[in-house]
C-alpha cells in the first residue's frame, strides 16, 4: 500500500522520510499537480485531517493511505502566537525566512531576548475506511537571533529544552531523537503498522 504525503513543505518531506525508513513514502506531488487546501481548522489535530482528507479525495485511488502534518510553533511571551498561523505569520505567500525574522521582531518588541516556546506537530491518516490523528511536543525557548542554518523554518531560533545551541546548529540527528514531529511519527507508526 502506498503512503501519500499531504504535504508541499520539502523540510517536512525530508524529515518524515528519514524517520519512516520503513514506509515507501510518496509526496503526493509526484501523483498529481500540487492545489492549494484551505487551513481553516481551529487547531493543529483538525488542519492535519482537512490536508489528508483534501489530498486522499484528490488523488482518488481507494488503496492509499494519506498521511498529513500540521505544526507550528507557540511563544509564551506572545500568548502562543504563531501557533497554526505559523506558516503564514508574514503573510500569505511568506516564506521561512520573512516568518523567523516577523517572530524575532515580534520577542523584541516586549523586551526580552528570549521566551519559553513548543512546536507542535499534528499527524493525521485518512484511509478508505479509517481516519486517525496523533500529536507530539518539543519545549525550549526562542532567542532573538538567528543561529545555524540546519532544519527548517524557525529552527535557527529555536533551542530545545536542555540544549545550549539552535536546532540550527544541532545536528540532524539530534532533532530527529527531540522532535514534535518525531514524537507523533512514533505513535502514527503504531496506526501504519496496524493497518
Ligand atoms: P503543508 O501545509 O503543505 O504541510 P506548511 O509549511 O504550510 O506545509 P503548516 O501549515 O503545518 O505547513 O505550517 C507549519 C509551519 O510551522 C512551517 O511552515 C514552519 O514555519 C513551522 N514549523 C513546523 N515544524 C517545524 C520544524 O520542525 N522546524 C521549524 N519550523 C517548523
Amino acid at each position: 500500500m502506498k503512503l501519500v504525503l499531504a504535504t508541499s513543505n520539502k523540510g517536512k518531506v525530508r524529515e518524515i522520510k528519514a524517520l519512516c525508513e520503513d514506509f515507501e513514502i510518496i509526496p503526493y506531488s509526484e501523483l498529481i499537480d500540487e492545489f492549494e487546501i484551505v487551513e481553516d481548522g481551529d487547531d493543529f489535530k483538525e488542519n492535519a485531517l482537512i490536508k489528508a482528507r483534501a489530498v486522499f479525495k484528490a488523488l482518488n485511488d481507494e488503496n492509499v493511505i494519506v498521511l498529513a502534518d500540521d505544526s507550528g510553533i507557540s511563544v509564551d511571551i506572545l500568548d502562543g502566537k504563531p501557533g497554526i498561523y505559523s506558516a503564514r505569520y508574514a503573510g500569505a505567500g511568506a516564506t521561512d525566512k520573512d516568518n523567523l525574522h516577523k517572530l524575532i521582531d515580534a520577542i523584541k518588541e516586549k523586551n526580552v531576548k528570549s521566551s519559553s516556546a513548543h512546536y507542535t506537530a499534528a499527524i493525521a491518516i485518512v484511509t478508505k475506511e479509517s481516519q486517525y490523528s496523533v500529536h507530539g511536543w518539543m519545549h525550549g525557548e526562542v532567542i532573538t537571533k538567528a543561529l545555524g542554518d540546519k532544519g527548517f523554518g524557525y529552527d535557527p531560533m529555536f533551542i530545545p529544552l536542555g540544549y545550549d545551541k539552535t536546532l540550527g546548529q544541532l545536528d540532524d540527528e539530534t532533532k530527529k531523537r527531540l522532535s514534535h514531529r518525531s514524537k507523533a511519527l512514533n505513535l502514527a507508526k503504531i496506526i501504519l503498522q496496524t493497518l
